[in-house]
């Protein structure tokens, strides 16, 4: 059955002259070494071309024509590839001539870029790509490729809509079900080379000898996948596990129990990735309830991990209760003094916006502004405000809007995906987190749409300067078919759609106006929360005589944390981007948009064209009933039917909030209410 559990990885298949042409070039596997991870590369092969071609293929002891070679420098196998610049991970595919037979060679410098490569060339035999001119190289451009998996010890995930963990800790460590070494298969198809295990609210039993033991279980099977465990830890685990006085940075014995946890970890993980923390945000403890910065908690737990070679992602994603300044400013204004203070085994991982995962938001103020720092991406590939599980809402183009924003840190050009592939500031230590969306769904993310964000994620975290669109049509020739009258309508609805959700969402720069806690659907009338920038109201300040946050010198001044090319540009309703206005300014409900409309009928002509799309949507999915098999059919459907009535509910509460405080009419020719 079509249940999505073999996501992008289904080798399915294909029709009889594929068949014959997967076969000539596929005609035995030519290896040198046995490491775990070589055979997984070979198995890999085997299974994908069995499954497409139904035809066995037997590894070699000797070229033969049509053979597939696998090769690294270290095997001695005289290649007609310089292996030079792939670096550990990186490699090339060719289609070249060895010992006078027509092979394809796969070359890297470890057996790790080799079953990379492998992924690859079975993406390009799935994909129904040319397989007998092949000439290709390709090395990540970013170091650190992680998974945050906001995992609860009890199994529950924090903000998962995919059913619950994928982690057995009950049964771990001496139970290993075959599902985790599926999810580093998928993971490792992408380029994805870290996980962190644990939620980043953090509890302290995960550093618990019980807990480090089920961790490096999950270590073993994952690493010949060439993925590393990482952990989230709670500041004050001393203090709850060891009865400490206090969780001081700069208290002796802290650091040392800190070296010590961290030497027992090593113990049990050799290759132990390091620490992720979550420090005094949202209630979490940290080094400043000590009067200490975080630079002074981060270097701390740094020094712990630095004889092993480990490191510490610090999240700057921080705002406090009791701190009036703009909750957009506080990020930055906590971590920019910070700059060049932090050990060199520490990065920043700051969330692609300043406040929260908004359907849209500005890029984050601190890139380009911490040059001496290498800051980490944080995208959050779970989709707490863009519908959850069932919006059909692809995140690549979020991902991709944030990583070519320009910065202007270093003048034109300096994009956010310099500032975090380190080429920007020349640092070698870099990464990009992403927020898991997976559960023990049976399609492991909560819809087969999401498989794609996933799959996007990992693809852009690979090369962040691959475009939406392109990996969309990867995605959908490997997860349906590479037949264009499904690939072509599938990637043309994934492409408008994250646009569709901010419309009925968010227009027009508009953010954190979703109901309160969960998340999932519209509140924008709230204004009961005791703490006030949790309460919508705070963020679209609507009143009778306009909508807005005004963020510019007038208001609290956020654009000033920009480069002062962008400040300027951001100051200026006129010259601001439009999509981003209203978080940027507050502006009368009769101002002028580009389009000569006024802004109340800008956002309600937005309104309504999320609700079109979203049926566009639905009539290409139906014409597409013929291609597609009736289970994935069926349940994005369903889901689309879903959709359509939350964008209508979305527009329909939102317009008649924003109408009992305007108390404008509906443009001429904006849809009923339903
Ligand atoms: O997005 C918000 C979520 C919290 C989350 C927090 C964070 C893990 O609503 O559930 O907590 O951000 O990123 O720390």
């Amino acid at each position: 059955a079509e249940d999505g559990y073999d996501l992008w990885l289904r080798y399915r298949p294909v029709e009889a002259a594929r068949s014959t042409d997967i076969a000539a070039r596929t005609t035995g596997i030519v290896t040198s070494g046995d490491s775990p991870t070589l055979a997984i590369a070979v198995a890999e092969l085997q299974r994908g071309v069995e499954g497409m071609t139904g035809r066995q293929i037997a590894p070699l002891s000797a070229l033969r024509p049509g053979a597939l070679v696998l090769a690294t420098p270290r095997t001695g196998t005289a290649m007609p590839i310089d292996t030079g610049r792939l670096g550990d991970e990186g490699y090339a595919i060719r289609s070249t001539q060895m010992s006078g037979a027509p092979v394809t060679l796969i070359a890297a410098n470890s057996d790790r870029g080799l079953l990379y490569g492998v992924y690859h060339w079975l993406r390009l035999a799935q994909g129904g790509a040319a397989l007998d001119r092949i000439d290709l190289r390709s090395a990540p451009r970013i170091g650190l490729r992680l998974l945050n998996h906001w995992d609860n010890l009890d199994g529950t995930v924090e903000r998962g809509y995919a059913g619950m963990s994928i982690w057995d800790w009950w049964r771990l460590p001496d139970y290993k079900g075959p599902r985790y070494a599926d999810y580093a298969r998928a993971n490792a198809s992408l380029g994805i080379n870290g996980t962190v295990l644990n939620n980043v609210n953090a509890k302290a039993e995960s550093l618990t000898p019980a807990y480090i033991a089920k961790a490096a279980a999950l270590a073993h099977v994952f690493r010949p996948y060439g993925i590393r465990v990482y952990l989230s830890v709670r500041w004050t685990a001393p203090m709850e596990l060891d009865g400490l006085k206090t969780a001081d940075p700069l208290d002796p014995q802290v650091a040392a129990w800190w070296k010590a946890k961290a030497d027992e970890i090593y113990r049990a993980i050799p290759d132990f990735g390091g620490f992720l923390v979550k420090a005094n945000s949202e209630g979490q403890p940290g080094p400043q309830d000590y009067k200490r910065t975080h630079a002074d908690g981060a270097n701390m737990l740094a020094a712990a991990v630095k004889p092993h070679g480990g490191i510490v992602m610090w999240r700057a994603f921080v705002y406090q209760h009791d701190n009036p300044e703009d909750r957009a400013k506080q990020a930055y204004s906590d971590f920019k003094p910070l700059d060049g203070q932090f050990a060199d085994n520490v990065m920043v991982q700051v969330k692609n916006g300043a406040i929260d995962f908004q359907p849209r938001e500005p890029f984050h103020p601190l890139f380009g502004a911490m040059p001496r720092t290498p800051l980490m991406m944080e995208f959050q590939i779970t989709k707490e405000y863009l519908g959850q599980s069932t919006h059909l809402t692809y995140l690549g183009p979020l991902f991709e809007e944030v990583l070519k924003a320009d910065t202007f840190a270093k003048g034109r050009g300096s994009t956010v995906a310099k500032v975090i592939d380190g080429s920007l500031d020349g640092h070698r230590l870099t990464g990009i987190a992403g927020v898991a969306n997976i559960g023990v769904d049976r399609d492991w993310s909560g819809s087969i749409f999401n498989q794609a964000d996933w799959y996007a994620f990992g693809r852009m975290a690979w090369n962040p300067d691959l475009p939406a669109e392109a990996v969309a049509r990867e995605w959908a020739a490997l997860a349906f078919s590479p037949d264009p009258r499904i690939v072509d309508p599938v990637v043309a609805m994934m492409m408008g759609s994250r646009e569709a959700a901010v419309d009925y969402m968010t227009p027009l720069g508009l953010s954190h106006v979703m109901a309160t806690g969960h998340h999932y659907g519209p509140g924008p009338w709230v204004s009961d929360l005791a703490r006030p920038e949790w309460n919508p109201v705070y963020y679209h300040k609507a009143d009778a005589s306009g909508i807005g946050f005004d963020r510019t010198a007038s208001g609290s001044d956020a654009v000033a944390q920009y480069a002062p090319q962008v400040a300027k540009m951001l100051a200026n309703p006129k010259t601001a981007p439009e999509r981003d206005l209203l978080w940027f300014h507050h502006l009368p409900w009769s101002y002028r948009l580009k389009s000569g409309e006024s802004l109340w009928d800008g956002m309600v002509h937005r309104y309504d064209r999320g609700v079109a799309y979203v049926e566009d949507m639905q009539r290409t999915w139906d014409s597409l009933r013929p291609l597609i098999d009736p289970e994935r059919f069926a349940q994005t459907q369903a889901f689309l039917r879903i959709q359509r009535r939350e964008a209508q509910w979305w527009r329909d509460a939102s317009i008649a909030y924003f109408q009992s405080v305007n108390r404008l009419p509906l443009p001429a020719g904006s849809a009923k209410p339903a």
